[in-house]
């Protein structure tokens, strides 16, 4: 069961494995891969879905005889091994022209090339039978704050959602929008920096059922944030269209380590979410397993690989601990100990009214609030040491 399989739903962003090294401090360490090359290297490891940029298939300013080229390959490569594109999403931070941004730059011609560079991609992902077009604004933002007029930005952000989501809907395809926050860099500060700012904003559209989030383990970390816990707020707001796992090691710069190569526990505690779903009865993730990771520019070919495997074969290892924690008879004690399925009940009786609850002489009078200090303990530790030895295979 440590086998890759389709069935684990595993995907990888064509330009991870095809990261070459190039950092802002250095140049390539590894040579380009043909796109055959990749798409067959993934099936043969166990991932069922490639996903890409526009940019990461054929280069930005390619000719439309050039990109169709680009684009029959691609798909011949599908055709062969089997994979599919489950999501795209279009590179509107690398060119020049993007460098205040794409849908958000001061220049207004800018923002009208942008929507055509998204509608291309947009067509091209429904033609391969995407279900899901990312939105990373990594270039939305500004490093000074007399340079962008933040609410005129997130104005032209929904414009541009909102105009996307009536061409979808006109033309009855079958694709949604998942917006990817992230706190910072390349920008001093990106809009939508954290989920939390992301779901306040979907509110804001015209078609809010249309457009869900893909969280990023990186993402969330580098603005020093619970990753899981924001994927479980996701969840429970029915916005995890996608997802980003990789490993970041503490507020910094972006790692894109591998996965669990970061904040192990975290990453555990994720895995448990994602196949569990909230600890009794909140939904699960039936979505990709899609890795956003850089291969470290120290490693070679065989390296690349490897760490593509990593990234799964950690995935799998962290769902049968997971699976072992949720079946261990201590741990469920351990969970009812601590109350963990109390929460679950509602704090209101059926029918509570404000007379009800006055009347209630245990929920004041009677309440003996003396007895917490020193006793009723709720016993997380112990809960989070057995969860510990699960991870760490002691049980
Ligand atoms: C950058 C990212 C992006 C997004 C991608 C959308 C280049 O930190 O995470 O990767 O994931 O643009 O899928
Ligand atoms: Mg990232
Ligand atoms: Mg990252
Ligand atoms: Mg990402």
């Amino acid at each position: 069961t440590l086998t890759p399989t389709r069935e684990d739903k595993f995907s990888f962003g064509l330009w991870t494995v095809g990261y070459n090294g190039t950092d802002p401090f250095g140049g390539p360490t590894r040579k380009p891969f043909e796109i055959e090359h990749v798409v067959e290297k993934l099936a043969e490891l166990g991932a069922y879905g490639l996903t890409f940029h526009d940019d990461d298939l054929f280069p930005f300013g390619s000719s439309d005889a050039e990109r169709q080229s680009y684009i029959d390959r691609l798909k011949k490569s599908l055709d062969e091994t089997g994979l599919i594109v489950p999501m795209v999403t279009t590179n509107t931070f690398s060119a020049p022209v993007f460098k205040d941004g794409g849908v958000t730059s001061n220049d207004r011609q800018v923002r009208r090339y942008t929507i055509r560079k998204i509608l291309r991609q947009l067509e091209l992902g429904v033609e391969l039978g995407a279900k899901t077009f990312v939105m990373w604004g990594g270039r939305e933002g500004a490093e000074y704050d007399s340079a962008k007029n933040i609410q005129a930005a997130l104005a032209r952000y929904k414009e541009a959602v909102d105009f996307l989501g009536d061409y979808v809907l006109s033309q009855g395809w079958d694709i949604k929008f998942a917006i990817e926050p992230k706190p910072n860099e390349p920008r001093g500060d990106i809009l939508l920096p954290t989920l939390g700012h992301a779901i306040a904003f979907i509110d804001s559209l015209e078609h809010p059922e249309l457009v869900g989030l893909n969280p990023e383990v990186g993402h969330e970390t580098m603005a020093g944030l619970n990753f899981t816990s924001g994927v479980a707020q996701a969840l429970y707001h029915g916005k995890l269209f996608h997802i980003d796992l990789n490993g970041q090691r503490s507020i910094k710069y972006d790692q894109d380590l591998a996965f669990g190569h970061g904040d192990l526990h975290n990453a555990f505690a994720l895995v448990d979410l994602l196949e569990h779903g909230g600890v009794n009865g909140g939904p699960a993730y039936t979505g990709p397993r899609h890795f956003d990771y850089k291969p470290s520019r120290t490693e070679d070919e065989n390296g690349v690989w490897e760490s593509a495997k990593a990234n799964m074969q950690t995935y799998l290892l962290l769902k049968e601990r997971a699976d072992a924690f949720r079946a261990d008879p201590e741990v469920q004690a351990a969970l009812e100990a601590a109350k963990v399925f109390e929460l679950e009940q509602s704090t209101l009786n059926p029918g509570e009214t404000i007379e009800t609850i006055k009347a209630d002489r245990s929920a004041w009078e009677d309440f003996d609030t003396d007895a917490y200090l020193g006793g009723k303990g709720f016993g997380f530790v112990r809960l989070q040491q057995l969860a510990t030895e699960h991870l760490l295979g002691a049980r």
